[in-house]
């Protein structure tokens, strides 16, 4: 059984947007605003940059108890003892980094299509990321964007919980949401803000208040 997770503010690092502040500091930051799932991101690190910083970001995240996913590599994932892995269509297929994780660890799948929502790869994984949302520079290879309405279509189409990503800011989130995500998954709102406990609180405080209405 996959330990619990909630995708609500799931925020995604990224070291040039983090800056001179760097990714640990700013996610130290980030977590006193109300993130609540952490994924470790940089297709260009080192193996020895990313062991660092996902050792360094569980020293942080423990405490709070929220866990820490690494993108793509499961080898960082399980070398450090990190909650969970996230891959993408071109990456290792769920089903074996399901059998190299195991069956607590979260595993995470990106999917901007129709078909990949009705792929194979979906049975080991326990949530979508669907986007891109809109453009994004953060990712300049990402698919066609997809608007409210293709969120809405996909999510009504997805068999397992679903975090939006892709462009997203603070103003976005009741939409978001109520095309029926689980959360919104954010790299540049909060890694590049001024400050990122304040840009989190904003996405936090327009989640609890969809929520409660
Ligand atoms: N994946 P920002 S879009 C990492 O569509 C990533 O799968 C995407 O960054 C997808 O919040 C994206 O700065 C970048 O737009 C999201």
């Amino acid at each position: 059984m996959t330990m619990p997770f909630d995708l609500s503010l799931y925020l995604i690092t990224d070291s040039g947007l983090a800056g001179p502040r760097g990714v640990v500091e700013t996610v130290r930051q980030a977590i006193t605003g109300g993130v609540t799932l952490v994924q470790l991101r940089d297709p260009d690190a080192t193996t020895r940059t990313l062991v660092d910083t996902a050792t360094a970001l569980l020293d942080v995240l423990r405490p709070y108890g929220i866990p820490l996913i690494v993108n793509d590599r499961v080898d960082v994932a399980l070398a450090v003892g990190a909650e969970g892995v996230h891959v993408g269509q071109s990456d290792m297929p769920t089903d074996k980094v399901r059998q190299l994780i195991g069956p607590d660890r979260i595993l995470g799948l990106s999917t901007s299509t129709f078909e990949q929502l009705a792929g194979d790869d979906l049975g080991p994984a326990d949530y979508l990321g669907i986007g891109p949302l809109f453009a994004t520079s953060t990712k300049p290879n990402a698919s066609t964007p997809i608007g409210f309405d293709g969120l809405a279509a996909m999510v009504a189409k997805a068999s397992l919980p679903v975090v939006a990503i892709g462009g997203i800011k603070a103003e976005h989130v009741e939409r978001a949401l109520a095309a029926g995500a689980d959360g919104v998954s954010v790299i540049s709102a909060i890694m590049a803000a001024e400050d990122p406990a304040r840009a989190a609180r904003d996405f936090a405080d327009r989640i609890e208040h969809f929520r409660s209405q």
